[in-house]
């Protein structure tokens, strides 16, 4: 195959214009996905903290994919919240947290409060 100046600059507007339309691809799949609140591609977990236990205590999530978990104000001991996996401590009593746990490995991640009494377990798949 013979490369002469004008087929290199015919190679190079192809392969911007493949870029370009690839760029717009993928803005336009963020754009559809954006009917709800979080970002497109999170799964966003709640647990309930204000009756003073964790509600529900065990919650589900797919490998693959970031992790969020939303833990509501809530009131006792219950609102300081252990991750010892992550090694990472949060705490409710003033308001909600959302943890930040991005894309996990399979496998069960326990939580506790910070006296070990009340416990959860996300278990990821
Ligand atoms: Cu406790």
């Amino acid at each position: 195959m013979v490369f002469s100046p004008k087929s290199a600059r015919l190679v190079r507007a192809a392969v911007l214009l493949t870029l370009l339309l690839l760029m717009s691809a993928a803005l336009a799949g963020c754009g559809s996905a954006s009917g709800s609140a979080s970002a497109p591609g999170v799964q966003h977990l709640a647990v309930d903290v204000s009756t003073g236990d964790y509600v529900p205590a065990e919650l589900s999530a797919t490998a693959g994919t970031p992790i969020q978990i939303t833990f509501s104000q809530g009131q006792g001991c219950a609102t300081s919240i252990v991750f010892p996996e992550f090694n990472l401590k949060t705490d409710v009593s003033q308001g909600p947290k959302t943890l930040d746990l991005g894309v996990l490995q399979p496998g069960d991640y326990p939580w506790a409060c910070s006296m070990n009494m009340k416990h959860g377990v996300l278990h990821v798949k």
